[in-house]
C-alpha cells in the first residue's frame, strides 16, 4: 500500500496512542520523510519540527552518524539476549552516559522507554529499601501535574488526571506534592520562578510527617514540568528538595526522560540545577530517538546495595527483552558523540537566550494567558473556549501546522522544543508559526 494511498478503511486497525483517533482520521496528518529541521509529509508539505520530535529528536531527523551506525550494527549483530550475555557497546555507552552525571552517579540500567525507566527506578527504590532491612519504606511522593509515563507505577506517581481516572486504583501508598508554580502568582516569569520555596518544602515536611520517614521510599519530580505544559521550579527547591529527603533518609528521583541530553543547555538537569538526586531516569534524546530506548541512573549506594546485599545469583529480578538492545546503543554511542563533538549543550545555552525573548514575544497575542520557558522548553497557557478543556489550544496546534511547524498541546498548553542545533532563524521560524497559529484561531 502505498502511503499516499491510505483511505478511511486503511486506518481504522492502528489504534494511536494519546491521539483523538476519529478526528485524525477523519483528516490525517502522515508524516513520509523526514531530515533535519523538518518533516516531509504525504500531501507533499514540508513542515518544521518545532518540537524535536516529541522532545526527543534533540539533533534533529536522520542524522547521518546515527543513521549509519544502525545501519553499520545492524549488518553485525541484530540482537543478543540481555540476560546473562552482554555485548561490549553497551558496558561503552553505559560508561558514556555515566561521564555525564555528577557524583557517584555512575551505574546505568537500559529500558526502551521513559515509561520503563520510570518503574524500574520505582522498583530499584523500594527493594533498595527492603534490602537493607527498612523494607517498611515502600511509600513512594509524586507532584500533581507530574507525568512519568503511562506505566502503572508512572502513572501513580504522576499528577495528570486524565492519565489516571480510568485505570482503578494503581499503586497504593502514593501521595501528591503540590506543583511549585502558581499561575496567577508566576505568570510570565522567564527561567525559574520566584515563588516560596519554605511553603514547599515545608509541604514536603508535613507529608512525611503525616506517613512517617519510616514508610516513605522516594520521592519523584521532574525537575522542570514538561508534558503538563512547560512549568518552571523556584530558584532553590530542587535543592530544598535534595536536603528534606537526604535528612530523612527518603530517595531522590529526577525524571530526566525530558531534560537529559541538552535540553537546558547542560548535560543534565542535575548539572543545570547542581543537585545530585539518588536516581535518575532518562529515554528520548539519550540515542536522539532512532531506536527506542530509555535508562536509569543509579548512585554507587544503590548500586553496591543490591550487588553485596545478595549472596547469590540475580541481584534485581527486573530486566527488558530488549534491555540494551544492540541498534538502540549503537544510536546512543553515535548521538553521544555528535553531543560532545559539535558542543551541542553549548549551543542550547548561547541560544536559550534569545529562545526566551522570541517566546516570551507571544505575550499579548490573542488567546495567550501566560509564558514559561527554560533552555529549549518553552510553554504557553491558551484561554479556554466556552469552558472547553484543551479545545482551543489543539485548534492553535492544527492552525500552526497549516503555517507549517509541529509544536505540541497538551491540555490548555502548548509546548515548543527547538532541536538543539537550531539557528536562530529556525528558531524564529518556530515562534512566527505558532504566530499565526495563534492568530488564525477564534
Ligand atoms: N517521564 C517524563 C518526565 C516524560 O516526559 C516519560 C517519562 C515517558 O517516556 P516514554 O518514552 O514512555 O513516552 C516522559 C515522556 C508531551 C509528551 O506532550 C511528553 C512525553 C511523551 C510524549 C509527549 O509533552 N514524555
Ligand atoms: N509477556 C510475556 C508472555 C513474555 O514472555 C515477556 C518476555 O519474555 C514479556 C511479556 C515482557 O516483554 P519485554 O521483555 O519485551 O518487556
Amino acid at each position: 500500500m502505498s502511503q499516499k494511498d491510505l483511505k478511511n478503511d486503511d486506518l481504522a486497525a492502528y489504534w494511536m496512542p494519546f491521539t483523538p483517533n476519529r478526528v485524525f482520521k477523519a483528516n490525517p496528518r502522515i508524516m513520509e520523510s523526514a531530515e533535519g529541521q523538518f518533516y516531509f509529509t504525504s500531501d507533499g508539505r514540508k513542515v518544521r519540527d518545532g518540537f524535536s520530535g516529541l522532545w526527543c529528536s534533540n539533533l534533529g531527523h536522520c542524522h547521518p552518524k546515527i543513521t549509519e551506525a544502525i545501519r553499520v550494527q545492524a549488518g553485525i549483530m541484530d540482537y543478543s539476549p540481555a540476560f546473562n550475555f552482554g555485548h561490549a557497546p553497551a558496558f561503552e555507552l553505559a560508561n558514556v552516559v555515566a561521564d555525564q552525571f555528577p557524583n557517584d552517579l555512575n551505574h546505568v540500567f537500559f529500558t526502551n522507554s521513559g515509561s520503563e525507566a520510570v518503574d524500574t527506578a520505582l522498583k530499584m527504590a523500594i527493594a533498595y529499601h527492603r534490602i537493607r532491612g527498612e523494607g517498611t519504606r515502600t511509600r513512594l511522593i509524586g507532584r500533581i501535574n507530574g507525568y512519568h509515563g503511562v506505566g502503572f507505577g508512572g502513572i501513580s506517581v504522576g499528577g495528570m488526571v486524565n492519565n489516571r481516572k480510568f485505570f482503578g486504583s494503581l499503586l497504593p501508598g502514593v501521595d501528591h506534592l503540590s506543583m511549585p508554580y502558581t499561575p496567577n502568582v508566576s505568570a510570565y516569569t522567564r527561567g525559574l520562578n520566584d515563588e516560596d520555596i519554605n511553603h514547599y518544602g515545608k509541604e514536603l515536611e508535613s507529608l512525611i510527617a503525616l506517613h512517617d520517614a519510616s514508610t516513605i521510599a522516594a520521592v519523584i519530580v521532574e525537575p522542570v514540568i514538561g508534558s503538563a505544559g512547560v512549568f518552571t521550579p523556584p530558584k532553590g527547591y530542587l535543592q530544598r528538595l535534595r536536603e528534606i529527603t537526604a535528612k530523612h533518609g527518603i530517595l531522590l528521583i529526577f525524571d530526566e526522560v525530558i531534560t537529559a541530553f541538552g535540553r537546558l543547555g547542560a548535560a543534565n538537569a542535575c548539572h543545570y540545577f547542581g543537585v545530585a538526586p539518588d536516581l535518575v531516569t532518562m529515554a528520548k534524546g539519550i540515542n536522539n530517538a532512532a531506536v527506542p530506548m530509555g535508562a536509569v541512573i543509579a548512585g554507587k549506594h544503590i548500586y553496591d546495595t543490591f550487588i553485596d546485599g545478595t549472596k547469590a545469583g540475580v541481584e534485581f529480578f527486573h530486566g527488558y527483552t530488549y534491555s540494551a538492545h544492540p541498534l538502540a546503543v549503537a544510536a546512543g554511542l553515535a548521538a553521544q558523540k555528535v553531543f560532545a563533538e559539535e558542543g551541542v549543550y553549548a549551543q542550547v545555552s548561547s541560544l536559550c537566550g534569545y529562545f526566551e525573548d522570541l517566546l516570551h514575544g507571544l505575550k499579548g497575542e490573542p488567546h495567550v494567558t501566560d509564558v514559561r520557558n527554560l533552555g529549549y522548553m518553552g510553554g504557553l497557557s491558551i484561554a479556554q473556549r466556552d469552558g472547553a478543556i484543551g479545545a482551543r489550544a489543539y485548534d492553535v496546534f492544527l492552525k500552526a501546522y497549516d503555517a507549517g511547524v509541529a509544536v505540541r498541546s497538551n491540555g490548555d498548553t502548548i509546548a515548543i522544543a527547538p532541536i538543539l542545533t537550531s539557528s536562530k532563524e529556525d528558531l524564529e521560524d518556530i515562534i512566527d508559526c505558532v504566530r499565526k497559529g495563534l492568530r488564525a484561531v477564534d
